[in-house]
């Protein structure tokens, strides 16, 4: 996939070169390619005012929304058919992250509250590029290249 889109951005420079008679714009050699995660849908609307910020509080009651609504069998875990039909309607299916096992961190095949709190809160704080403890849209917005591996997160070690 990164060598696909390597090769899209070669193409787009070329087309750039070509477009010398249209006088548009130099920068149009630099083409701008951003990346997002399905958890941008999710963290959109825990934004309850509509003031486009979503605060610390906003976080809090998006959450307990999202646990509930997961929860179908309202017994304080997830269930991996739970989380797969919160996955589907919240992130837009399971090709995109998170994933169940980024939750799941001791490998038991549930997600208790405390899972699903935590990977959240680790993704909203990763969010916060300026650390005002509040996301802005712009801070959901990364440019391809910039995105951190997830390889750089610290990753504790399922319980034996
Ligand atoms: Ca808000
Ligand atoms: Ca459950
Ligand atoms: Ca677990």
């Amino acid at each position: 996939m990164d060598l696909r889109l390597a090769g899209l951005a070669v193409a787009a420079v070329a087309l750039a070169g070509c477009a010398s008679g249209n006088g548009a714009s130099s920068r149009a050699s630099e083409p701008i390619r951003a990346l997002m995660s399905a958890d941008v849908m999710m963290f959109v609307s825990f934004d309850a005012d509509g003031d486009l910020s979503i605060t610390a509080a906003e976080l809090e009651a998006g959450l307990d929304r999202e646990f509930a609504r997961a929860d179908v069998n309202s017994d304080g875990a997830l269930q991996p058919i739970e989380f797969q039909n919160w996955s589907n309607a919240v992130l837009g299916g399971s090709q995109l992250g998170p994933y169940r096992l980024d939750f799941d961190r001791n490998v038991d095949n549930v997600i208790t509250r405390e899972e699903f709190d935590a990977e959240i809160r680790a993704r909203f704080s990763d969010y916060d590029e300026d650390e005002s403890g509040a996301l802005t849209r712009s801070e959901f917005i990364r440019l391809v290249g910039q995105a951190r591996p997830p390889s750089d997160r610290p990753r504790p070690q399922p319980l034996p």
